[in-house]
């Protein structure tokens, strides 16, 4: 049968008021860049006539400004799962307009299926080849779109001629039965191939296809600055000396970075650190620094859901494609982060904090507890299942108003037991085999700001005289840090003498 062309306004007319629609890619990479254009413009003129427009947006993690971005200044997502990082979607969150669930991106797919959210009732979905059988070649990123193309009652195809060269070869299509027939998972090492190349999607349910030649619109990222440097040096040294140590294979581990300016420059510094050795990486998103990486010889495969490159890197990975096609596979977010795998691996999990608390405890999401930053993304995929996991940010925030070492932290997204190593640009705190006392003095002496240590300190005391010391917590001023935050603007000033 013959697929039309058609136009992204047609397209986008086929999605109606409270559908469930899911998106193909992870990150920016790999998403649909004109029909969700439309499709806001066509919210906005509903909207305008009185007439209510909303769907259910379901993705593989965050997206970029043509999804969440169009669609949230329309006013256009009722229901949003499972990551944005998008200033308008995270305003539209945090303000009640819009019901975001934050969840672990390895589950949604199987959530999908597992009938948890309701059908999926049209799926949109970026490629870069197809064949009138119905045969994908997918982009840049994967996130849930072998599901989506399985379960969604309509589909829309966005053809991007953006890529010059062919991206046959790269994915690894794979979905895993569900329970109770699921099987283990064959991923043995990271360049372990399990699935097909493409994509299967019935051809009869192909609304049509619309042209796109938009790019992934990534941005480079801001240089390297001292503290961002001194986490990157930090976390090398930490790992170089654990070889050293013999607490780790001499072969070294596949490893695991989550993004932003941090996993960048963890990564430059491994590439940099004569004592690290070549390695892989099992990851979910591979940024600029891994290309680098790979041209030097250090970073010899990666296993990723997405290329999450600038515009500029994604160009020069184009022009040298041939190179790559051996050390790169992209897979469903499900595979790519699956704990199956992570476990079995044995990765090294770099992952972020926003802050975190003297006994281990991390918040990746809630700002002060409530407002939700961007999500837990893959990194509770990832971080309960490492071998090694490592959180890292900057001691302080606001140019130290905020100390990012806490006595409570206000959310939990990876907890106490998880948590192995923690990581700022003050040095290394290394959490293994310490209870709660050792663990807050390893925590307050390695890594909180100078500034905020004798504070710290005089928590644990406060909580030492007025509790059970095994965990030296003092309910009444947990939060106190927080409190004096929200009541100045200033954690510094926190008074704890008015608690004894
Ligand atoms: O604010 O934007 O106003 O400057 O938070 O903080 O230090 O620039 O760090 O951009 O790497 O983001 C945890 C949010 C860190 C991110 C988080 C303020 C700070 C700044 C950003 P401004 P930084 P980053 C891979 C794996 C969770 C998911 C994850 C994230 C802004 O890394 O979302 O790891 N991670 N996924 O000033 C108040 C604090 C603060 C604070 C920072 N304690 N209180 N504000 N800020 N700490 C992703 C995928 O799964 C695809």
């Amino acid at each position: 049968m013959s697929i039309p062309f058609i136009t992204a306004e047609e397209a986008a007319s086929h999605i109606k008021n409270g559908d469930n629609v899911g998106f193909s890619g992870f990150t920016a990479s790999g998403t649909p860049k004109v029909v969700t254009v439309a499709l806001a413009k066509r919210a906005k003129e509903l909207h305008e006539k009185g007439e209510p427009f909303k769907i259910n947006l379901f993705t593989g993690a965050s997206t970029n400004d043509h999804v969440d971005g169009e669609l949230a200044r329309a006013d256009a997502i009722a229901i949003r799962t499972p990551y944005q990082s998008h200033p308008d979607a995270r305003k539209l969150a945090n303000s009640g307009h819009m019901n975001y669930f934050d969840t672990h991106l390895s589950h949604v797919s199987q959530d999908l299926r597992y009938g948890f959210y309701g059908d999926i009732d049209v799926a949109v979905i970026e490629v870069t080849e197809m064949s009138p059988n119905g045969e994908l070649i997918l982009g840049a990123g994967l996130g849930m779109t072998p599901t989506l193309a399985m379960m969604a009652k309509k589909v829309i195809i966005e053809y991007s001629s953006y890529y010059q060269t062919s991206f046959r070869g790269f994915h690894d299509n794979y979905v895993p039965l569900d329970p109770p027939h699921r099987r283990e998972i064959p991923i043995y090492k990271p360049s372990d191939r399990i699935g097909s190349t493409v994509v299967k999607v019935d051809p009869s349910k192909i609304i049509g296809v619309v042209p796109s030649n938009a790019s992934e619109s990534i941005k480079p990222f801001t240089a390297t600055d001292e503290v961002t440097q001194r986490i990157g040096d930090n976390v090398c040294h930490f790992l170089a000396e654990q070889l050293r140590m013999g607490k780790m294979p001499k072969e070294f581990l596949p490893i695991q970075s989550g993004v932003g300016n941090v996993a960048n420059a963890v990564l430059y510094g491994l590439g940099e650190n004569p004592d690290i050795p070549q390695f892989e990486m099992y990851t979910e998103v591979i940024q600029d620094a891994v290309m680098k990486l790979m041209e030097e010889g250090k970073c010899k495969f990666a296993s990723t859901c997405a290329l999450t490159f600038s515009d500029d890197a994604m160009l020069e990975f184009m022009g040298n494609i041939d190179f790559f096609r051996d050390k790169i596979l992209m897979r469903p977010g499900e595979i790519s982060n699956s704990p199956e795998v992570v476990r079995r691996l044995g990765l090294i999990a770099m992952n972020t904090a926003l802050e975190a608390d003297i006994f281990g405890n991390v918040n990746s999401t809630h700002v002060l507890g409530t407002k939700m930053m961007n999500g837990i993304g893959g990194s509770g995929d990832f971080c309960r299942n490492a071998y090694l996991s490592i959180f890292s940010c900057p001691s302080i925030q606001k140019g130290g108003k905020i100390s990012a070492i806490v006595p409570m932290v206000s959310h939990v997204d990876h907890s106490e037991h998880s948590v192995k190593v923690l990581v700022t640009e003050q040095g290394v705190a290394d959490l293994r085999g310490k209870d709660p006392r050792q663990r807050a003095e390893t925590i307050i002496e390695n890594c909180a700001h100078p500034m905020f240590k004798e504070l710290l300190w005089d928590y644990v005391k406060l909580a030492t005289k007025s509790g059970i010391p095994h965990t030296p917590h003092y309910l009444k001023a947990a939060f106190a840090l927080h409190q004096t935050f929200m009541e100045c603007g200033d954690m510094s000033q926190t008074d704890l003498a008015r608690f004894e």
